[in-house]
């Protein structure tokens, strides 16, 4: 390649990370910073060297078609199922992702919502924004407590370790997982975690279910209509991974007639767009994809999608090559 590679960073990223793209590489910015189309990315792919997208670019077999002259995707983000990776590697380009650096971040969300759903936490904003606290009484927006009450995470990667290592530390909560393949003894013993092998029993069993698993055809509704029965009565749902994980007709109709009490969502199908029955309904807490959202891991994740396509065009070893 003669002259500097061309790489396009599809979404305003942090300055910071901008910046360091900028000293090293030719850089496009999407300066309106809106989700690119299904056109302007395959038009992407035959003008750059590299293309950073982000979970709001669909890069589906159209935009992979033809002979890209992008030989990398270096994904702004650990999850990376909005990638057709069969089709990225049929037409030969690489793709990487930006593990670890957000762990931290949305092991807090996870925790914010098992705190929130709980304790009514949204519900309770609400009440005094809208002006209609009446004043404190014994039995005013009574919620059920976390200290002690068992968890159990669907998925046993970092972020559900993180999860388990705050909820066991912090609530003394008992943990529960249930993942393909079982953890290393030392690593349950460390987190005092307990393999359920068996799904369901993990489900009847926790007080609050996490999810922790990739999204993409193999994790698609998972937690169906028959896995929301099988959740322990008055238990609350957890979603930050991905929003087609849960049938999500079938969650509404569960907040509805239980047995489940909530749920915390920051995750959607759809996103950005949200069945109006769920900005309709108190027992759930919806946040808008912020998982990750704080300025450390969002700075972190630039430098780290920066490290990956910096090692890819110098032949150096690519840390975090996915295809
Ligand atoms: C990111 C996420 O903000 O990294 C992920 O997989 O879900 C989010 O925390 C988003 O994906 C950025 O592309």
């Amino acid at each position: 390649m003669s002259g500097r590679p061309r790489v396009l960073l599809t979404r305003r990223w942090p300055e910071a990370a901008e910046q360091e793209f900028q000293r090293h590489f030719e850089v496009t910015l999407n300066t309106s910073d809106r989700p690119m189309t299904e056109g302007e990315l395959a038009e992407a792919m035959s003008e750059f060297d590299a293309v950073c997208p982000t979970v709001s670019d669909t890069i589906n077999a159209t935009v992979l078609a033809g002979r890209p002259r992008a030989s990398l995707l270096a994904n702004f983000g650990v999850g990376f199922n909005h990638i057709d990776i069969g089709a990225a590697r049929a037409a030969g380009v690489a793709v990487t992702n930006t593990p670890g650096v957000l762990t931290d971040a949305t092991a807090e969300i996870a925790l914010l919502l098992i705190l929130m759903t709980a304790r009514r936490a949204g519900e309770a904003e609400r009440e005094v924004r809208a002006r209609r606290w009446a004043g404190w009484r014994p039995t005013h927006m009574l919620g059920a407590s976390v200290t002690g009450k068992t968890l159990g995470l669907i998925g046993f990667g970092r972020i559900a370790q993180a999860t388990a290592e705050r909820a066991r530390l912090g609530f003394g909560m008992t943990i529960l997982y249930h993942a393909r393949r079982r953890a290393p003894a030392e690593l349950e013993e460390r987190l005092n975690a307990c393999f359920c092998e068996n799904l369901d029993e993990l489900l009847a069993s926790a007080d609050f279910v996490s999810l922790h698993v990739p999204g993409g055809e193999a994790t698609h509704h998972l937690v169906n209509a028959n896995r929301l029965k099988a959740m322990k009565p008055g238990s609350f749902l957890i979603n930050t991974a991905r929003g087609d994980v849960v049938d999500e007709q079938a969650l509404l109709k569960a907040l509805e007639n239980g047995p489940i009490a909530g749920a915390g969502l920051d995750v959607y199908a759809n996103e950005p767009s949200i069945l109006p029955e769920f900005t309709a309904r108190e027992n759930v807490v919806l946040l808008p994809h912020i998982g990750s959202a704080t300025a450390e891991a969002r700075v972190a994740m630039g430098l780290r999608a920066f490290e990956n396509v910096a090692a890819f065009f110098e032949g150096r070893t690519v840390p975090d090559r996915v295809v």
